[in-house]
């Protein structure tokens, strides 16, 4: 097969499936050739003198890496002026940020996680930009409630990441699709049509050092799979867990696995550490779309309802046969 490049794929999608209306398709573009840029500087490291933290903190009152302040820029540069965006949300930004006057306003709302993974800039593991887009309802200048949609609403999402390879992948609602990053002509070609998620898996992620702060189901969930052969599950579970979700949950596309960063009683106010709309949202939309599952321990991550642009979530997703247990036990 010749090589497919991201734009030739979106061109021909739209001419077969009339899923990608052409202000989406250049919209997802942009955010692709500015992930090609995040990652340019997250490969530069010390290099480049992006190491390391600045003295501010972000809305959740984490400090901001340098990575995250400039991921965030080249995140709004890239975006702002194409005239397919009403507003734009990010996990380093408290507030909304409207297209300014200067610029043509579009029908689409982005929202992401800039550089996702901050913990592991400085220690040189693979991180990520996450992306989610859905449709502004209406005419009228966007507020923070125009983003209040659930995630069944995106009309596409999507997560760059930046390891060994860098590699894009996407859904529109018809699949997932994988793109990497040809490191000589700088663009990005098509290395997997149909991303799909084994039904099954003996594989779990999951930060174990919070085990003690974990309601019951999620005990014993854990404790069966660590239980292995002699347990319930009749069979031995192999554990991974990067600290990027995008590196997790690209792993879990790829081979299967289920991803747990369930709530935890460390702090009431907080159900949990990541977030709803850009985090949470944009990977349970590519989950499903794999044939796997998400769901916040009771209900669907994308029927939530949400309240708050930085709200966080419970999160359960990955192979559909651990997701459905994890559900029963919560029953
Ligand atoms: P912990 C990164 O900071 C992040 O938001 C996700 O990418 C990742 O899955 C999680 O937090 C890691 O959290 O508590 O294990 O450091």
């Amino acid at each position: 097969m010749s090589r497919m490049t991201l734009t030739r794929y979106l061109i021909e999608q739209q001419r077969e499936n009339d899923n990608i209306p052409s202000d989406l398709r250049l919209l997802i573009e942009g955010v692709a050739r500015a992930c090609k840029e995040i990652g340019h500087h997250v490969g530069q490291g010390a290099l480049g003198g992006v190491l390391g933290s600045n003295e501010t903190e972000n809305v959740q009152g984490e400090t901001q890496k340098k990575l995250d302040v400039i991921s965030n820029e080249i995140m709004l540069e890239a975006n702002e002026w194409g005239g397919h965006l009403a507003a734009l949300a990010s996990e380093e930004m408290e507030l909304i940020h409207p297209i300014p006057d200067r610029y043509p306003r579009g029908k689409y709302l982005l929202l992401f996680d800039p550089l996702d993974g901050s913990s592991n800039i400085d220690v040189n593991v693979s991180i990520g930009t996450i992306f989610s887009v859905l449709e502004c309802p209406d005419a009228g200048p966007p507020t923070e409630a125009t983003f209040m949609q659930a995630g069944h609403r995106q009309v596409a999402a999507g997560y760059a990441l930046y390891g060994p390879q860098i590699t894009l992948v996407l859904t529109f609602g018809n699949g997932v699709q994988a793109f990497t990053l040809d490191r000589e002509t700088f663009s990005f070609v098509l290395t997997n049509e149909r991303m799909q998620i084994p039904e099954a898996t003996a594989e779990f992620a999951i930060n174990m050092s919070n085990q003690r702060h974990w309601q019951p189901p999620v005990q014993r969930y854990i404790d069966e799979l660590i239980a292995g052969k002699t347990g319930p599950r009749h069979k031995d579970y192999n554990m991974r867990w990067v600290g990027s979700m995008v590196t997790d949950v690209h792993r879990i596309l790829t081979r299967g696995g289920v991803f747990l960063y369930p709530f935890d009683t460390r702090d009431a106010t907080k159900p949990g550490k990541l977030r709803l709309m850009y985090e949470a949202n944009p990977m349970a939309f590519l989950v499903e779309q794999a044939g796997g599952e998400a769901i916040d321990g009771k209900v669907r991550i994308l029927d939530i309802q949400p309240s708050q642009l930085h709200q966080r979530v419970p999160v359960m997703l990955g192979s559909k046969e651990e997701v459905e247990r994890l559900k029963s036990y919560h029953a």
